[in-house]
């Protein structure tokens, strides 16, 4: 099979690994019609001009913007470049083995819309990483994972490696912030079927790496940013207002059943604490989590099943922390109470949408 594909390459101080790395694509797509393009952030190194000098040989182009805009920019402006329905993304440092892109050319052949050069998939991995880059690693991508729910089909969703048809991107409004760029299509796309191909993150053998922690910064920033465009924050606001009700359900009724009906108040509050607890269900299946309910009977009683124990568990983080602040820090304990019922809210909010509503 023989396809156009256009590869994206993002440079910034990469001279010693350019002419290696366009040699080794080329070898690696020799069956291929390809181009390359890379997007010099104004190198100071001279990564432009010795790129530029391997296109009388290669199908290379090289594109300078004046600042240093980052990586994922680098690769949204590359967009504008390329012309092939075929689009790959990878670094210039040899870190993305380039024998890897024919096998995310033929996922892409076989139906998928995105392909990905996974570490995390069986048969891939890291060289080299110390303990806290794999923890930093791992990490991000639990925190994509847990804030971005339609990340969870994917094991590298922060991959800097990966392949896409042109349609994915043909109406997505990318605003990337930092590195992941991926991310952020894997977010703003259009697509049906993601593939995952194996390897391995090799060491960088020649320049310096240009990650530092404001790269990790930049990251929380950006999944503020798409959960705010996508809706997951304006979903935790619906959670708290649905808490807020549950609050004058549970004193609603347990102040009815006292007075009223003439119940001990302690059986009143176990009816009325349930009691909310089951009208939050109700209200949360149908406000807060209308796009991730699944059909039928057995569903929803199983999800009612998963929100109460998530819910009576949240009631015990809320009285331990009101414990804690109130006899460890000495707090006053209707200020601890406060810290209480922001740790239960946030573990009731992060456990119902890893497990409850997934
Ligand atoms: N155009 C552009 N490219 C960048 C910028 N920052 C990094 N890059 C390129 O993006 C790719 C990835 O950067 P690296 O510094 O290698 O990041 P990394 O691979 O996550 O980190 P290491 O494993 O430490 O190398 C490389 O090709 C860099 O040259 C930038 O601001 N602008
Ligand atoms: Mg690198």
């Amino acid at each position: 099979m023989s396809a156009a594909i256009s590869i994206i390459i993002p440079t910034y101080n990469e001279r010693d690994n350019v002419i290696a790395l366009v040699e080794q694509i080329d070898r690696a797509l020799s069956d291929y019609k390809y181009e390359i393009v890379f997007i010099d952030d104004n190198s100071s190194d001279g990564t432009a001009e010795l790129a530029a000098a391997l296109s009388p040989k290669y199908p290379v182009q090289v594109i300078v913007r004046k600042d240093k805009r980052g990586l994922a920019s680098a690769v949204v402006d590359g967009l504008g470049y390329v012309k092939s329905e075929v689009i790959g993304v990878m670094d210039a440092d040899l870190q993305h083995p380039p024998e890897v892109i024919p096998e995310l050319v033929k996922e892409l052949g076989s139906g998928a819309d995105v392909a990905i050069a996974s570490r995390y998939v069986e048969g891939g991995g890291c060289e080299g990483w110390g303990l806290m880059r794999r923890i930093i690693s791992k990490g991000a991508i639990f925190l994509a994972h847990l804030l971005l729910p339609s990340t969870r089909k994917v094991k590298d969703p922060v991959s800097g490696f990966f392949m896409f048809k042109r349609q994915v991107v043909a109406n997505a409004d990318l605003k990337p912030t930092g590195y992941k760029i991926l991310l952020e299509i894997l977010m703003e796309g259009e697509f049906q079927s993601v593939a995952e191909a194996p390897y391995i993150f090799r060491t960088r053998s020649m320049g310096e790496s240009k990650l530092n922690a404001r790269q990790q910064i930049d990251y929380l920033k950006h999944i503020y940013s798409l959960m705010r465009r996508k809706g997951e924050l304006l979903r935790f606001a619906k959670f708290c207002l649905v808490g807020l009700i549950g609050i004058l359900v549970n004193i609603g009724l347990l102040w009815l059943l006292t007075e009223f009906a003439g119940l001990f108040y302690l059986l009143s509050a176990a009816i009325s604490i349930e009691s909310s607890i089951i009208s939050n269900f109700v209200l949360n299946d149908y406000l807060t989590f209308p796009d991730r309910r699944l059909p039928g009977a057995k569903s929803f009683f199983s999800r009612l099943l998963k929100f109460n124990l998530i819910c009576i568990a949240g009631l015990g983080v809320n009285m331990g922390v009101l414990w804690l602040l109130t006899e460890v820090f000495g707090i006053y304990y209707l200020v601890s109470e406060l810290g209480g019922i922001v740790a239960a809210t946030l573990w009731n909010y992060l456990f119902n949408t890893w497990w409850t509503w997934k």
